[in-house]
């Protein structure tokens, strides 16, 4: 008999036959070999595929997690403009100069820093520091802010030590959880607490234009009038930097 031995099982009367088979036959020993592994092969298989296919990720295990969180100060660029009184430049800063050293980091935030100093008024008045306004196009880049920022900065006085001021925007949604404690998470749900969801990459258009204060004195005697200063414009640089992080998770002992 040639035949599946299943249908040697299947009737009672013949199950020696089967037995005989399987010490003799090898046809019938590779056979009953092959539904073996199959019978026992089969379930495992199918149970961890279901298994994975239900989690969709291996979770981890849920408990409580502290974050250790070292920041990086990165400087996407730096440029001295020299700007004529009303006339207006705009510089661009691209992300892919900084690719390499933004890989593995997140964006905490971006610090936008502008400074001069009065460098070039002439007369015989008090010099006068120059008025700054500065605009932030964002359009270029992935963020969760206004696209447009624009401030402008009227100084008082002479600028004798320099002015700077400074304008920061959050990549990190609610960016102050350095060294937090997690509770009840996965591991991966307390790294992603820090995920910048790729924000602060693109390109930074910066217009910065300067309006030219200038002094004056109001000569005694038979003078006619105040002489004025002369100032053609000032020298201002814009330095753009990251705050970046990098996050390591550890499990609370008490959850051990
Ligand atoms: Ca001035
Ligand atoms: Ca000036």
């Amino acid at each position: 008999m040639q035949g599946n031995p299943l249908f040697c099982i299947c009737i009672g009367g013949v199950a020696i036959s089967l037995m005989d088979k399987l010490q003799s036959d090898r046809d019938t020993q590779i056979s009953a070999a092959c539904i073996v592994f199959f019978v026992i092969a089969f379930p495992v298989y199918f149970g961890i595929a279901a298994s994975i296919g239900d989690l969709g990720v291996l979770p981890g295990p849920k408990g409580d997690y502290e974050a250790t969180v070292s920041e990086t100060n990165l400087t996407l660029g730096e440029n001295e403009l020299d700007l004529q009184d009303d006339e207006p430049q705009t510089i661009s800063f691209d992300t892919d100069s900084i690719a390499t050293d933004l890989e593995g980091s997140y964006i905490a935030y971006v610090r936008f820093t502008i400074s001069w100093a009065e460098t070039n008024e002439q007369g015989q008045g008090q010099d006068q520091c120059d008025e700054v306004s500065i605009e932030i196009d964002m359009n270029g880049v992935a963020h969760n802010v206004s696209n447009i920022t624009t401030e402008q900065y009227d100084e008082n006085g002479n600028c004798a030590d320099g002015v700077e001021h400074v304008i920061e925007f959050e990549m990190i949604h609610n960016y102050s959880m350095i060294n937090s404690t997690h509770n009840d998470v996965t591991e991966s749900e307390a790294i992603a607490a820090y995920d910048d969801m790729g924000y602060g990459r693109g390109v930074y258009n910066i217009t910065v234009e300067v309006d030219a204060d200038a002094g004056q004195i109001t000569p005694g005697g038979p003078s006619p009038g105040p002489l004025g200063n002369n100032d053609q414009g000032e020298t201002v640089t814009v330095k753009v930097e990251f705050i970046t992080i990098k996050v390591a998770v550890e499990m609370l002992e008490s959850n051990d």
